[in-house]
């Protein structure tokens, strides 16, 4: 089983240096860099990881083909591959809707442009001159001009085609979930994608992009993740909560919650309104011996990476520690 680490670039660039360093240090082996225009520019901040750090391998945890070109893209991520001497990984998804309409971009045919986007980004990054005629990319003999060398290239997904997609087309698929219920379902699109492109699946990195929230009090764990639930709950496609017997009634309390913690500043009724089972469904949250028997579970799903995504824990640092000591060396 692999690690990765999560991290939003929302804070300035020596504190997720510093998060990254240690998550290295803790003995992660990835760390994905979240990527929405309002926060710091994903590759201005995966130049300062790559140059801070040594063997962590780090890209964006996604990026998107709307807001810049594949060419950006793949210029953008080469460049990285140069700086840190080999270890970037590009996370590329559909993007995300609500951020999207407030930048004045439609979110159109989303899988047909993923598809055009990364078949642009492997040619070239390949190093050949690109022709590419798609339904939505136009490329007419574009090439870069320094070696980008091996980057894999790994698909952020959910529903059953783009999961499909992703299999078929990249190196890995990056799947915002934390429950094995999940990856039973997951499993199926991602079989069918592996076998229509030939491809086996020892090479395909299943990775469960997971909520995670860890402490040695259980409590104080579950507590922190509170939040985080409550916005994947208010977020999640109506599949994924029947998938989970969430009722209808139970996410209305959340979103209502939400709203009055927005209106009001009423975020103690947030937590109110998560109940265990969101926090189970939606989160690895718990003690250490938790959270490893959550990770059994996964792997016998068929995860291969687990990344530890927002909150991490009460304490961002000592859950990164704890990680570190009481659960990664458990799958070594
Ligand atoms: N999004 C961001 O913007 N920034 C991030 O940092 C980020 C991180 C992240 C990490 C992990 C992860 O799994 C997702 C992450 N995301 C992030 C969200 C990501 O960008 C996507 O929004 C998310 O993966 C949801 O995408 P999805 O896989 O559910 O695909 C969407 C588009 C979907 O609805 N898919 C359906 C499906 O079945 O796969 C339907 C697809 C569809 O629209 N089909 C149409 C059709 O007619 O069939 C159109 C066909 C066509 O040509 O496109």
């Amino acid at each position: 089983m692999k690690f990765g680490i999560e991290f939003v670039p929302d804070v300035k660039f020596y504190e997720l240096e510093y998060y990254v360093r240690l998550a290295e240090e803790s003995g992660f082996e990835y760390t994905w860099i979240t990527d929405h225009y309002n926060n710091r520019n994903v590759y201005s901040m995966l130049t300062i990881l790559a140059l801070g750090t040594k063997k962590i391998k780090l890209g964006p945890g996604v990026t998107n083909p709307y807001h810049i070109s594949p060419a950006l893209t793949a210029s953008a991520i080469a460049t990285i591959n140069e700086i840190s001497g080999g270890r970037a990984v590009l996370g590329i998804g559909a993007g995300d809707k609500v951020t999207f309409e407030r930048i004045g971009i439609s979110w159109e045919k989303p899988l047909t442009r993923i598809k055009e986007a990364v078949e642009v980004i492997r040619g070239l990054l390949s190093g050949k001159a690109v022709k590419y005629d798609g339904e939505i990319f136009k490329i007419n003999g574009a090439r870069l001009s320094f070696k980008a060398g091996e980057i894999p290239i790994y698909i952020g997904a959910q529903g059953p085609k783009m999961l499909q997609l992703a299999a078929e087309i990249g190196d890995g698929v990056l799947i915002n979930a934390s429950h094995p219920r999940d990856f039973d379902e997951a499993r199926k699109s991602i079989e069918a994608g592996l076998q229509k492109a030939n491809k086996s699946k020892e090479k395909f990195d299943v990775v469960a992009y997971a909520s995670m929230s860890v402490d040695k009090n259980r409590d104080n764990a579950r507590n922190a993740a509170k939040v985080v639930v409550a916005f994947i709950v208010a977020g999640s496609p109506e599949t994924v909560l029947q998938r989970h017997g969430i009722s209808n009634e139970a996410v209305n309390k959340v979103k209502e919650a939400l709203n009055n913690a927005f209106t009001k500043g009423d975020w103690a009724g947030v937590g109110k309104a998560v109940t265990d089972e969101m926090l189970d469904c939606f989160s690895i949250s718990g003690t250490p011996d938790d959270v490893v028997e959550r990770i059994n579970q996964l792997a016998k799903t068929g995860v291969t990476q687990v990344v530890a995504g927002s909150p991490i824990g009460p304490d961002k640092k000592k859950s990164i520690q704890l990680i570190g000591k009481e659960i990664i060396p458990k799958f070594k």
